[in-house]
């Protein structure tokens, strides 16, 4: 049955991939005889590059999980992935021909499937891409599927996001994504690290996120991050700091209704606005800038 794509967030682009193959619940085939050689070559490019920035602005679960991963000669096939992940925290990856509407994705979550997209960018877009593709998932987000604590609260926010669809509070629940799952910092003994996927599978960002003067670091506040909107196709102006993934996890323990009641009846924050006594992280000092090999 062919299905609808879907924009993601604000944008009104259609997004790329061919949704005439996906099944009801929007996942496909990743049909990985089908990537070209050019393809695992730009792949493997990425991947490389990448690698050899986290060092320093990669959290420490980040680089734990992603060191057996065998992932980064070419684009893995998703099924040998999900063999070492189910027997790791029960999760799988299942393909998806891109981004996929909430209640699919949600679902997904809740049952411990994360979806991959099976396309991967241009040549073109070696530095920077607005929309994910098998990198940004393969890359940014499975290894911390790895991580058990992690993995609880990826299940937990898909459990959270279907709730928060009854309750017409799924543009909350996105800005929680996205300044945690997508754009997360974290604070260690050695400084900032990135945890969030749309940092570490970007090579700007992940300098940009952590040593830069522009953008302003603040304390993760569950509801400071509901009332806080974000834009898809820049850098961000803010960035949260949790202390530990247990805190991310608790942050989804309790009942979100009046939680969204409350979000609901206070003003929209102005995405660079700061609260009265809110507390700035300094930035890390600079790190030598990785060459581009794009
Ligand atoms: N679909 N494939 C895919 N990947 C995502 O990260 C994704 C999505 N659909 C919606 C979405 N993310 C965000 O709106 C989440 O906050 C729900
Ligand atoms: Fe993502």
């Amino acid at each position: 049955m062919a299905v609808a794509p879907v924009t993601y967030g604000a944008s009104e682009r259609p997004p790329r991939g061919d949704y005439s193959r996906a099944r009801s619940d929007y996942t496909c085939e990743q049909d990985w005889d089908t990537y070209t050689a050019a393809e695992h070559a730009l792949y493997a490019r990425l991947f490389q590059r990448q690698l050899r920035q986290l060092p320093g602005q990669a959290c420490d679960e980040f680089v734990h999980a992603l060191g057996p991963m065998d992932i980064g000669r070419a684009i893995p096939r998703f099924e040998d992935i999900s063999d070492a992940l189910r027997r790791s925290t029960r999760w799988e990856i299942v393909a998806v021909p891109g981004l996929i509407p909430e209640h699919a994705f949600f679902s997904l979550l809740a049952g411990r499937r994360f979806p991959v997209t099976v396309w991967l960018r241009r040549p073109e877009e070696f530095d920077y891409i607005v929309e994910p593709d098998v990198f940004h998932d393969l890359f940014g987000h499975v290894p911390l599927l790895f991580n058990p604590v992690f993995a609880d609260y990826m299940q937990a926010f898909g459990v959270g996001g279907l709730k928060a669809e009854g309750l017409h509070a799924l543009e909350y629940l996105a800005r929680l994504y996205w300044y945690t799952v997508e754009f997360g910092l974290i604070s260690t003994p050695g400084g900032l690290r990135a945890y969030g996927a749309g940092i570490l599978s970007s090579a700007g960002e992940t300098v940009y996120s952590l040593t830069s003067h522009k953008p302003q670091r603040l304390s993760f506040s569950l509801e400071r991050v509901l009332r806080t909107p974000y834009k898809i196709d820049d850098y961000q102006d803010s960035y949260f700091v949790i202390d530990s993934f247990a805190q991310l996890f608790d942050a989804t323990a309790p009942d979100f209704t009046p939680i969204y009641q409350r979000v609901g009846s206070a003003p929209e924050l102005p995405i660079n606005g700061r609260l009265p006594g809110e507390r700035l992280y300094a930035p890390n000092a600079p790190v030598a800038a990785v060459p581009s090999t794009s």
